[in-house]
C-alpha cells in the first residue's frame, strides 16, 4: 500500500471507463522506488486495465538550457528503456504540458501524477486538473516525509522542522514494492515522438543553447544508481569529517539526479541508513532534514525566489547596510567570467561554469562574496538566482532557491552587526585557509577545467 499521506485527489472527478491509466511523469523522472508510479500501476491492475507513462517536454521550462534538457532527456532515455522491460509503455510529447496532456488522456480511465513544488509545477497541476475531463490524482515521491505530514506552515528553521521530521521516519523509511503490471501496454496506439533518441529530441527543442551539456557526469537512472554505490563504497565513511573540505571528494555528486527525479530520496536514505555508519546522520540531515525545509519553504513562501521572502530582520539589516562602501566592486561579466581579485571564487565560479556543480561549502562562500561585492542586496539576490539557475544541473530546484534564500539569512539567526552583511552571516578567504587546502581546491579545479 502507498501511505494515505501522499495521495491528493486534485479535481475530485472520478475514473471512468477508458482504455488504459494514465501517468504523468513529470518531477519523478524514474522506473524504480516510484510511488506515483506504483500507485497508478495499482489503479491499472484493479481495472484489468494497461499502464502507460507519458512525460511532456516543453521548451520553455523557466531559465532551464541545454545543459539541463541534454541531462533529463539522456535519463528519460533510460527510464523508458527500463519502463519497456516491465511492459509499460513511455510516451513523450513535445508541447505544453496541460494541452499534451489533456490529450495523452482522451482515452484514459484516470491519470495519476507525481508532485512538484516549484510555481510552475503547482501551476501545470492546477490547470490540468480543471481541464481533464477524469480524475488526477497526485502522489508525492520526492520526499521522505510529505511535505504537510512534516508541517502545516512555513518552517522558521532546520531546528523548528527537525523534530518533526524525525519523529515520522520511521513511518515513511518503507520501501516501494515493484509491482508487476497485469496488462502490457508496449502496443499501445499512441502520437509519441521516440524518447530513444535524446539527441534528435534536443535538436527538436527551441532552447536557450549558452550552457554546454557536462560530460563528467553520466544522465539517468542507473548512473544514479552506480553513484550512489561508489558514494557508499569509497566517500560515505569520510563525509563526517571530510565533506566540507573542497580539495577533496567526499560530497555525494547525488544533487542533479535528485532535482530531476532519477534517484529517490527514499531510496538513498534507506541504502544509507543499512551502512550503520558514523556519517549517517550527518548525510541524512542534509538529505532529508535540509532537503525538506527546501520543499516546505517553496511550498509555503509563495516569494521563494525573491528578496522579500527573507525574514524582515534580514531584510532590514541588509537594506541598512545597502549604501556601506563595498571593499570590491564587480559587474555582472566580470564576476561570470570570474575575473574577480579572489582565487578561491574563482575556482568556484570556473566549477560551476564548466562542470554544472560546485563544492558544497563552496557554494556558500561564493554566495557570500556575490553578495558583498554586488552594490546593493537586491541586486546581488537576482544574480545569485540567475547564476544557480542557468549553470548549476541542479538549480531550478527547492533546494536552490533555499540555498540562494540562505545566504542572504534565511533559515539562519542574526550574527554580529557588521559592514555590508549587517547581522547577516559573513565568510571570508581567511577561514577557508585555515580549515582547508585551499590551493588544493584551485588545483582540483584547473585539473578538471582547464583554466
Ligand atoms: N519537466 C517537464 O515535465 N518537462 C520538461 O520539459 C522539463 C524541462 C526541464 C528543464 C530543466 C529543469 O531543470 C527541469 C525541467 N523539468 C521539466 C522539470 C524537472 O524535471 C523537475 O520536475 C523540477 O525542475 C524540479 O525542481
Amino acid at each position: 500500500m502507498i501511505q494515505s499521506e501522499r495521495i491528493r485527489p486534485l479535481n475530485g472527478k472520478p475514473a471512468r471507463d477508458g482504455k488504459f491509466v494514465l501517468y504523468w511523469m513529470q518531477q519523478a523522472q524514474r522506473s524504480e522506488w516510484n510511488h506515483a508510479l506504483e500507485y497508478a500501476a495499482d489503479r491499472a491492475n484493479e481495472r484489468d486495465l494497461p499502464l502507460v507513462v507519458f512525460f511532456c517536454l516543453t521548451d520553455d521550462f523557466p531559465d532551464a538550457n541545454l545543459r539541463h534538457y541534454a541531462f533529463m532527456l539522456e535519463g528519460l532515455s533510460v527510464t523508458a528503456e527500463r519502463l519497456k522491460k516491465r511492459g509499460i509503455r513511455f510516451v513523450l510529447r513535445k508541447g505544453r504540458p496541460v494541452t499534451a496532456v489533456a490529450e495523452a488522456a482522451e482515452q484514459a480511465a484516470l491519470v495519476v501524477t507525481d508532485r512538484g513544488y516549484l510555481r510552475v509545477q503547482r501551476d501545470w497541476r492546477e490547470k490540468a486538473a480543471g481541464r481533464l475531463n477524469c480524475g488526477l490524482i497526485e502522489v508525492e515521491t520526492d520526499v521522505v516525509v510529505p511535505v504537510e505530514t512534516a508541517m502545516d506552515h512555513e518552517a522558521y528553521s532546520a531546528a523548528v522542522l527537525r523534530p518533526k521530521i524525525h519523529a515520522r521516519l520511521g513511518a515513511f523509511l518503507r520501501p516501494v514494492r515493484k509491482r508487476r503490471l497485469k496488462k502490457n501496454s508496449i502496443g499501445i496506439q499512441m502520437r509519441f515522438e521516440d524518447p530513444s533518441r535524446p539527441d534528435a529530441l534536443l535538436k527538436a527543442v527551441r532552447i536557450d543553447r549558452s550552457a554546454q551539456p557536462v560530460s563528467w557526469l553520466t544522465p539517468g537512472e542507473q548512473a544514479a544508481e552506480k553513484t550512489l554505490k561508489i558514494f557508499l563504497s569509497r566517500k560515505l565513511e569520510g563525509f563526517g569529517t571530510s565533506r566540507n573540505d573542497p580539495s577533496l571528494d567526499f560530497t555525494s555528486d547525488l544533487s542533479p539526479y535528485l532535482h530531476f527525479g532519477q534517484i529517490s530520496p527514499l531510496a538513498v536514505a534507506m541504502a544509507v541508513r543499512e551502512t550503520g555508519s558514523p556519517s549517517a546522520e550527518p548525510f541524512l540531515e542534509e538529505l532529508i532534514v535540509r532537503r525538506e525545509l527546501s520543499m516546505n519553504f517553496v511550498r509555503f513562501n509563495s516569494r521563494y525566489d525573491a528578496f522579500e521572502n527573507l525574514p524582515s530582520w534580514a531584510r532590514e539589516t541588509l537594506r541598512l547596510h545597502a549604501g556601506d562602501r563595498r571593499p570590491f566592486r564587480y559587474t555582472r561579466e566580470a564576476l561570470e567570467s570570474a575575473e574577480t581579485h579572489d582565487p578561491y571564487w574563482n575556482a568556484a565560479q570556473t566549477e560551476m561554469m564548466c562542470r554544472g556543480k560546485m563544492h558544497g561549502y563552496m557554494r556558500m562562500y561564493w554566495g557570500k562574496k556575490i553578495l558583498e561585492w554586488t552594490p546593493d542586496p537586491e541586486e546581488a539576490y537576482r544574480l545569485l538566482i540567475r547564476f544557480n539557475n542557468r549553470y548549476f544541473l541542479d538549480g531550478r530546484d527547492p533546494n536552490g532557491y533555499a540555498g540562494a534564500a540562505w545566504i542572504f539569512g534565511k533559515h539562519d539567526r542574526p550574527w554580529g552587526e557588521r559592514p555590508v552583511f549587517g547581522k547577516v552571516r559573513y565568510m571570508n578567504d581567511k577561514g577557508l585557509e585555515r580549515k582547508f587546502d585551499m590551493r588544493g581546491y584551485v588545483r582540483k579545479v584547473k585539473e578538471r577545467c582547464g583554466a
